[in-house]
């Protein structure tokens, strides 16, 4: 698969400062509200918002261009079910079952969660990224993937910051093991389960805890 360079323009706006800080400073705020979810309203979200949350996704950097990443979205009841009691099993023996560390489960205090994920069969929709770990073209030969994780991670960061804009939540939820997900969502060998996001609105009486966010001192080295 060897493909030569054939470069097109590219001559994006230039912005004047004003404009550049003023949109700067709004889409910083609008992220700064952002917060993870974990009570969501069981009201429906229509199909076309999720499509286009994985389309802004999808716009992700990657290596070599591979789009190395599946998103996996069920509204299904009964698939939305079975996802959580498999997921519920896992997060039981992770708490209860003594696989968590004392330490992680002290890390994990201040956010008061526990394995009891009612919410996955409550939200309208579940979306699962599956990263690739090498591509299957179409005589069925494998191609490389090259930085899988970081191709998905990116593209999560990006799903995440469309759902908040257009004025749902989630949460990256990353049930361990989460190899359930395969099984359930029947996906082929070469993807595996990257992280899963509940998507609704949040409930009329959700809570999140009261967290601060490093100040940019803390974050950026200047030199
Ligand atoms: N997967 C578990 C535990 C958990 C782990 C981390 I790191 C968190 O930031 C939050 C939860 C769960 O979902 O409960």
């Amino acid at each position: 698969m060897t493909e030569p360079y054939r470069p097109i323009p590219y001559r994006p706006p230039r912005l004047d400062l004003a404009t550049m800080r003023d949109r700067a400073r709004a889409f910083e705020a609008r992220m700064a509200s952002r917060r993870s979810v974990r009570q969501f309203a069981d009201d429906p979200v229509p199909q076309d918002l999720i499509a286009s949350a994985i389309r802004a996704a999808s716009t992700a950097p990657s290596g070599a261009h591979r789009q190395p990443w599946s998103f996996v979205a069920v509204s299904d009841p009964a698939l939305k079910q079975q996802i959580r009691v498999a997921a519920e099993e896992e997060e039981h023996r992770s708490y209860e079952g003594g696989r968590m560390p004392e330490a992680w489960r002290e890390a994990l205090a201040p956010l008061g969660t526990d394995w009891r994920k009612p919410y996955l069969a409550r939200v309208p929709w579940i979306v699962v990224l599956f990263a690739q770990k090498y591509g299957v073209d179409a005589s069925g030969e494998r191609v490389k993937h090259y930085y899988v994780r970081e191709s998905c991670g990116i593209a999560a960061g990006l799903f995440i910051a469309a759902l908040h804009d257009m004025g749902l939540a989630t949460l990256t939820h990353t049930p361990a093991p989460m190899t359930f997900l395969s099984r359930l969502l029947d996906r082929p060998a070469n993807e595996q389960p990257f992280i899963l996001f509940p998507v609704g609105y949040p409930a009329a009486d959700a809570e999140v805890p009261d967290l601060e966010r490093k100040p940019l001192e803390a974050v950026s080295v200047w030199r």
